[in-house]
């Protein structure tokens, strides 16, 4: 199959996902190009199935917002026409639904291909930015404009249908990792730097954003840090960073939390670590949450939006309310102070992660491509 894939390029969960899956599925001998405004942080491999085409938007002295957009449509049909492609699956409904129907309804008219577009809704795009007035009635009429919808959790989906007036169903598609890359010997030289007395570590990996509750973080550290021995890799970055850190220094933990920034190997970091932080106040899914499972980490995570769909309380790690700092840190702690507890949980994190296998996730993808891709012109499962 000839698939087009539209993503944010950087290290959001929604871009990593879907990078990831073109990967694979060119891996499968489909043909995949991806369409962004730059390279996808994880797009880097070589695989002759791989093209990627950069969105260009030219700027002009009358714009004080160049029409990215227009932009996108325009290269989708460049895309879509040149390269003949089955159909377009779009990550993250703003603005990339919206640009998939203008550039279905011009390859219509040019050509009379009717192009099958596929959403798949990642998170922010429906409980916040989504839901604003200024985006809701073309987030609404695009999303009943694509031909299918995915979300990427149960929880997610029933927040689409009570903040949206949807007419078509929602399938649940889960997030997905690829355990083998994940599933590594910690690297002893970094563990070496990171703990040289072999104290326990703790991570947190995000796009520092509000929602993702930052000083929750550096408190449970602090509480945790009372108690026993350990240190924080803090890993990304974003608007919360600055104050993550002067928290960090006013609370004298600056020796103890290292702020490393984005990383693309999330699997190095993972593979040192004992338990993983994830105190959001929402998360559609928590796709970090996942990939610290597949390494056998146990997280400590908050019970919101989609978190409780992958997380499970007293088995893979432990989940508090929205901002009780307190729970969290108290279940940090026991499980730190407790090895056979820390060992049973790791083992169990992984095994759940498991069931989020690559190999399991990514043929359903292809069974719903195959159930709405142009006629004639591609591909049939054995089990569609
Ligand atoms: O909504 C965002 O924060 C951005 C989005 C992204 O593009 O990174 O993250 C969402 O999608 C991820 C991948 O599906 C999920 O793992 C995250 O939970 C989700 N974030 C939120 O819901 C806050």
């Amino acid at each position: 199959m000839r698939i087009g894939i539209v993503c944010y390029p950087t290290f959001g969960g929604s871009g990593v996902l879907a990078t990831e899956l073109g990967k694979a599925l060119a891996d499968k001998g489909h043909q995949v190009h991806f369409i962004t405004y730059q390279q996808p942080v994880r797009l880097n491999v070589f695989n002759t199935n791989i093209f990627y085409h950069e969105v260009r938007v030219p700027t002009y002295p009358l714009f004080d917002y160049p029409p990215y957009e227009v932009a996108l449509a325009s290269t989708m049909v460049d895309v879509i026409t040149n390269y003949d492609l089955d159909l377009l699956h779009v990550h993250y409904a703003i603005p990339h639904a919206s640009a998939a129907y203008m550039a279905k309804q011009i390859v219509l008219e040019q050509s009379g291909r009717n192009v099958p577009v596929i959403t798949t809704l990642h998170g922010t795009d429906i409980t916040l930015v989504g839901r604003d007035k200024t985006y809701e009635p073309v987030v609404t009429f695009s999303l009943n404009q694509s031909d299918a919808i995915t979300a990427v959790s149960d929880n997610l989906k029933a927040e689409t249908y009570k903040n949206f007036p949807i007419t078509k169903d929602i399938e649940v598609i889960y997030n997905f990792v690829d355990v083998q890359r994940f599933d590594k010997k910690p690297f002893d030289a970094f563990k070496k730097v990171i703990a040289p007395n072999g104290e326990k570590i703790l991570a947190h990996a995000s796009n520092f954003r509000k929602v993702k509750r930052i000083d929750d973080v550096i408190n449970i550290f602090a509480a945790v840090r009372q108690q026993l021995p350990a240190k924080l890799l803090m890993v990304g970055d974003g608007p919360e960073r600055h104050s993550a850190e002067e928290l960090s220094r006013s609370l004298g933990l600056i020796d103890d939390i290292r702020f490393v920034g984005k990383q693309e190997q999330m699997e190095e970091i993972m593979a040192v670590s004992d338990v993983f932080l994830l105190p959001s106040e929402y998360e559609s899914f928590g796709l970090s949450a996942l990939e610290a499972m597949a390494a056998s980490v146990v997280v400590i995570s908050t019970n919101a939006g989609g978190l409780p769909e992958i997380n499970i309380q007293g088995v893979t790690g432990f989940l508090a309310d929205v901002g009780d700092v307190a729970a969290m840190s108290k279940h940090a702690i026991t499980l730190l102070q407790n090895d056979a507890l820390l060992a049973t949980m790791k083992e169990a994190a992984y095994k759940q992660a498991c069931l989020f296998d690559i190999q399991n996730i990514v043929p359903v993808y292809e069974k719903l491509y195959s159930r709405y891709c142009r006629m004639g012109n591609c591909f049939e499962t054995n089990d569609a």
